[in-house]
């Protein structure tokens, strides 16, 4: 997802320098580790959570070619029956071997905060291990919704399996007891547990050097669904071999689309980029999020043949605790201001 909003953060610009810090325990803030999810065999009406062959294609199983065929077809037949066939064609014949086991997503969502496991292809049972940062002051009175989704692919919304909430009082128990939470037959989920842990935050900033004529490239850093990323670039250097223009870190407008990472399509080209697991972010000179899927921290420029280019950008990465307003905004971009 591209982050276009910027949140209305009170006047506050946040930025890497001052955010820094060791080893600390952040009360009010806890770890929900999604743990393991048991669902049903069956939708609602006793029907396969996906169709059966040949309805799938890829990683989304429950794909319709003929209605693929059909919308395309409206503006050509024989461009219908084109679209039909690549459809079929790109069906991968083991990504839906069982039309009875859902692809597994598990979703936290408080407020207009979605908080997600990573997806678990194929499965009755799924042991996700996925922490989830939350803050106490940020459970809804009714408490955090806990919903178990079957994925079926970016075009259809994603199928409900079954759904439990999480109050306040329910986390503050399970802190206070080590005890993990569980629920047992709710909708379609046979059971689902999740453990609750105390934050603390420990990892340091990370200052690294990138050679833009490679493809993104590791910090070393982990954020956890919940979590801020905020990075900040810097550098000067060129990525086009054959006008030698010189760029900064927020890239340039004019550069040419085909050039751009799949995942950065409308964001300048060569200027600076990262990741948080799958999530794109487009950084320029700094950037901030509270992300909504955890995973490796990465960095790098958007190009997508970098092999000629020349020079370096320095960046500088911090994963810690955001504010209560700025995690009730995950996945909203936030203000930020470079500091070197
Ligand atoms: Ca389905
Ligand atoms: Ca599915």
């Amino acid at each position: 997802m591209q982050l276009s909003k910027v949140a209305v953060v009170t006047g506050i610009l946040v930025s890497i320098v001052g955010s820094a810090h060791a080893d600390d325990l952040v009360p009010g803030w806890v770890v929900l580790t999604i743990g393991r999810v048991e669902v049903d065999s069956t939708d609602a009406n006793g029907n396969p959570w996906d169709k059966p062959p040949p309805y799938r294609r890829g990683n989304s199983c429950d794909e319709d070619c003929e209605a693929d065929g059909k919308v395309v077809g409206v503006l050509s037949p024989l461009l219908g029956k084109a679209a039909k066939l690549m459809c079929e064609g790109a069906r991968d014949p083991d990504a839906c071997k069982h039309q009875e086991r859902p692809d597994l997503i598990v979703s936290v969502l408080a407020g207009k905060t979605v908080l997600m496991t990573p997806i678990m292809i194929n499965s009755l049972t799924a042991t996700f291990d996925t922490p989830m940062l939350v803050p106490l002051d940020g459970v809804p009175p009714d408490g955090l919704q806990i919903m178990v989704v079957d994925y079926d692919g970016p075009r259809k919304p994603p199928q409900p399996i079954g759904a439990v909430s999480v109050t306040r009082q329910m986390l503050e128990g399970a802190l206070a007891s080590g005890n993990a939470i569980a629920f047992q037959h709710a909708g379609k989920i046979i059971s689902i547990t999740m453990g609750v842990t105390q934050y603390t935050s420990s990892q340091p900033m990370k200052d690294l050097t990138f050679n833009v004529s490679g493809p993104p490239i590791s910090t070393g850093m982990t954020a956890m669904a919940g979590e801020m990323a905020l990075v900040q670039a810097r550098g000067r250097y060129v990525v086009n071999v054959i006008t030698k223009e010189p760029i900064d870190e927020n890239g340039y407008s004019h550069g040419r689309h085909e050039y751009r990472l799949d995942d950065f399509p409308s964001s300048n080209q060569g200027g600076a980029i990262a990741y948080v697991g799958v999530e794109p972010i487009f950084v320029g000179s700094c950037a901030g999020v509270v992300v909504s899927n955890g995973g490796p921290v990465r960095v790098g420029i958007n190009d997508n043949a970098p092999k000629n280019n020349t020079g370096t950008v320095t960046f500088k990465a911090l994963v810690k605790w955001p504010t209560l307003e700025q995690w009730r905004n995950a996945n909203t971009a936030i203000a930020c201001a470079p500091v070197w």
